[in-house]
């Protein structure tokens, strides 16, 4: 069986040697950082969490060589890259400090719960010239940057984009979580947890940005076990237009039965019909007037740009890990060559915090509104 050449970022890292990262934060997503860099043959030097006792059994948990205060690892010049997972409220302040002090940076979304915030990150991050990203890592999948080239490369401008990010985490009323709470996880949930995610892929994919929305958030649980009165939405219902008149729309829900982590989207232009299906990502489906077909990751014919983040052969499924290795691939590397055409850097999660603000105030005033 032969298997592909060497992709980019594994080549890459031969060049690169091994830096040292250290992870603040170590829930579901810092697990995922940690198997990311090690992935990679990185050393995770150090983590940190509320507490020590806490940063102790993370340490554990991980297998990272130390457990420290955050702001010992902040202040670490051993430390190269400082990678943030703490509840979303803490991450404004800690990426600046990472920053200030030269680290590099991969700030877990949002970025920021304010525009303001995530503004003058983002201002920070290209004014220090370090490495600063947020893991829009769906971006990763080759079937994904399958369908991005194909349509940039088509002459045809994609005139309808739509589907749907829907979840069952907490499809009942007894599940807690702080992202729940505004206080901890921002004035946004559905949409600046998954909502984001689809909207990010959607205009990475199109190369189009959304210009107006029109959204009605829901509310399936107005009290939880612990929380009596709940005031982020469950999901909702948001349609839009694009800087070249496109229209679209998405269905976003956390509270949906049998729907794990179900991001769909079809983009549609003259001739062409793309659908990708994170829960089925090997296989871009392309419909055309006269026949319809699945493009393989890893077949013959795919872009140079899917090819470079495909790594294992046609057939041998790659998954949500896998984007997760390649994001943190890409993101070290960039500290020695600049990044891929994927790389989702400040920028883009100042752009995510754009659109949930958009988010928050159409569904307030319950009218279109202008993106910033
Ligand atoms: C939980 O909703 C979550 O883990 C998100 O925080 C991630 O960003 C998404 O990729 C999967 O779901």
């Amino acid at each position: 069986m032969s298997t592909n050449t060497f992709s980019r970022s594994e080549i890459l890292k031969s060049s690169l040697g091994t830096l040292n990262a250290g992870i603040i934060g170590v829930g579901f997503i810092g697990e995922v950082h940690a198997r990311a860099i090690r992935a990679n043959g990185h050393n995770l030097l150090s983590v940190s969490a509320a507490n020590l006792e806490l940063a102790n059994s993370a340490r554990e948990k991980v297998g990272a060589t130390q457990a420290v205060t955050t702001q010992d690892m902040l202040s670490d010049p051993n430390i190269d890259v400082i990678h943030i997972c703490t509840p979303n409220i803490f991450h404004a302040e800690i990426a600046e400090l990472a920053l200030m002090n030269g680290k590099h940076v991969i700030c877990e979304k949002p970025l920021a719960v304010s525009i303001e915030d995530a503004t003058q990150l983002n201002d920070l991050a290209i004014k220090s010239g370090l490495v600063a990203t947020v893991p829009f890592i769906y971006r990763y999948y080759p079937s994904v940057l399958e369908a991005r080239s194909r349509i940039l490369r088509s002459n045809t401008t994609p005139n309808l984009m739509h589907g749907f990010y829907l979840q069952d985490w907490l499809a009942s009323s007894e599940v807690e979580n702080w992202r729940i709470d505004p206080a901890l996880g921002g004035p946004s949930r559905a949409f600046g947890d998954i909502g984001v995610h689809w909207v990010d892929l959607v205009e990475f994919v199109t190369g189009q940005r959304i210009t107006r929305i029109n959204v009605q958030l829901m509310r399936v649980f107005e009290a939880r076990s612990d929380t009596p009165s709940v005031n982020t939405e469950d999901g909702g219902t948001i349609i839009f237009e694009t800087n070249v008149g496109a229209q679209g729309s998405l269905v976003l829900s956390q509270v949906s039965a049998g729907r794990k982590n179900k991001l769909w989207f079809s983009i549609e232009g003259n001739g062409y019909s793309y659908v990708f299906d994170q829960e089925n990502p090997d296989s871009l489906w392309l419909g055309e007037v006269e026949s319809n077909s699945t493009i393989m990751r890893g077949s013959s014919g795919t872009s140079s740009l899917a090819a470079q983040f495909s790594n294992l052969p046609a057939g041998h499924p790659q998954g949500y890990q896998d984007c997760f290795n390649s994001f943190v691939a890409d993101t070290y590397s960039a500290t020695l060559s600049g990044g891929s055409e994927a790389l989702p850097k400040f920028a883009d999660g100042l752009r995510a915090a754009k659109l949930t603000t958009a988010v928050l105030e159409s569904s307030k005033t319950q009218s279109w509104v202008e993106v910033k």
